[in-house]
């Protein structure tokens, strides 16, 4: 490849399209703190997405330390191994012990099977996470929590527009978080998110990420800034519009990438659960290396040889990371499924201008792996 292709690329619209916007913010000096572009895209959203109520975030990571907090989230929480380090630092943020659970083998979301082994009287919430926008098991997860009296906090970053039995997938749970960083499917440069099913919640939530102000001269809890200014806003609205072509353009990527992925020894690739409604934001590959021939690792270097950066999210696991490894949870023998698809993943470039012809000459360096 001539030109280095990346894990994906930020789609944008029109420069052209948005200067209008921008101009309306220069001549309305409104810049930030719940402007007209902030609550029209708010409300937007929520009908968009279908679900109640939205709280708009600087980006992904304030939102998933916010929700703790909202929820009043202390002692040991549940949590995946197999996500982006920011799933747990928000735990880290506020003081919670992470505990960490093998994920299943199938989509590589937390296995609810091993969620009840790991209660103990601190346990006080589960922070699944919708690994590469797959739904986990919502109503399994939904059954251990009644049972134990757990909050369920959803790092859904990765599945903006997801569907599960034509329900968008940030209905599960009491709370929901989404990422609009530049890398996701849907973008508003950086961004994020609190989906919640009442006006009281999202009062509370509001608060946070504005100091805790409630009015001009009340302070009603310790918040943080985490407010998504009138820029971020304005792209927001602008990108919705686009939203569905993309998706459908990643659905023929997806596509063309399994008809010529299919039937290479020791490559695996990964479906969705039935009844999902994807957003195609990831492709990852996992290699066997006894059956391929070659180890993970050898490939990845083959593709960045030839241009093609993929990613190998998520390895290490978060549990390896200094700051989580020497916890009971974060034992190899306690996490062998998150160990096994953390070593043997490559995410495959998507994004909606990738070319077929890149498509082709991605998968022929993978079906050929006879390369030294
Ligand atoms: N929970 C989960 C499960 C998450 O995956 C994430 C974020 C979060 C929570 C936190 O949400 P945010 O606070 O980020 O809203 C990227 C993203 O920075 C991160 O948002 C994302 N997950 C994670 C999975 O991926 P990196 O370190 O891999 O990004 P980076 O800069 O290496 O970008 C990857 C490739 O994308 C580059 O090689 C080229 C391309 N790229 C990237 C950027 C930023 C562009 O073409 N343009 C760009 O502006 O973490």
């Amino acid at each position: 490849m001539e030109k280095k292709i990346f894990v994906t690329q930020p789609t944008l619209p029109d420069l052209e399209d948005f200067i209008p916007y921008l101009e309306k913010i220069w001549e309305s000096k409104w810049l930030t703190n719940n402007g007209p572009f902030h609550k029209k895209f708010e409300k937007e959203l929520a009908e968009f997405l279908g679900v109640p109520y939205i709280s708009l975030f600087a980006n992904g990571t304030l939102a998933l330390v916010t929700a703790l907090q909202v929820l009043g989230i202390k002692g040991e929480v549940i949590t995946t191994p197999y996500s982006f380090v920011a799933t747990t630092h928000s735990l880290w943020w506020n003081k919670i012990k992470p505990v960490f659970v093998d994920i299943e083998p199938d989509y590589c979301n937390l296995d609810p099977e091993k969620i009840e082994l790991a209660i103990t009287p601190e346990t006080s919430a589960i922070l699944p996470v919708h690994v590469y926008g797959n739904p986990c098991k919502v109503d399994r997860i939904k059954q251990i929590s009644d049972k134990h009296g757990l909050k369920v906090i959803y790092d859904a970053a990765h599945a903006f527009g997801v569907k599960l039995n034509n329900k968008n997938i940030c209905n599960q749970g009491d709370l929901s978080i989404l990422s609009f960083h530049a890398t996701k499917v849907f973008n508003t440069m950086e961004g994020g998110a609190i989906v919640c099913r009442d006006a009281e919640m999202k009062k509370q939530i509001d608060y946070l990420k504005n100091f805790g102000f409630a009015d001009e001269t009340t302070v009603v809890a310790p918040g943080i800034n985490s407010k998504m200014n009138e820029m971020q806003a304005a792209l927001g609205l602008l990108q919705l519009q686009a939203y569905d072509k993309n998706v459908q353009i990643r659905k023929e990527i997806d596509h063309e990438y399994r008809l010529n992925l299919a039937d290479i020894k020791g490559i695996y690739l990964l479906n969705s659960p039935k009844e999902t409604e994807s957003n195609y934001a990831y492709f990852p590959i996992f290699v066997n290396e006894q059956e391929y021939g070659k180890s993970r690792d050898q490939l990845y270097e083959k593709l960045k040889k030839n241009g093609i950066f993929g990613r190998r999210y998520f390895f290490p696991l978060i549990s390896e990371f200094p700051m989580y490894n020497k916890l009971e949870s974060a034992k190899q023998e306690n996490l062998k499924t998150a160990f096994l698809k953390a070593n043997q993943v490559i995410c495959l470039p998507i994004y909606p201008t990738l070319e077929l012809k890149t498509i082709k000459f991605i998968a022929n360096i993978i079906s050929n792996p006879k390369w030294k």
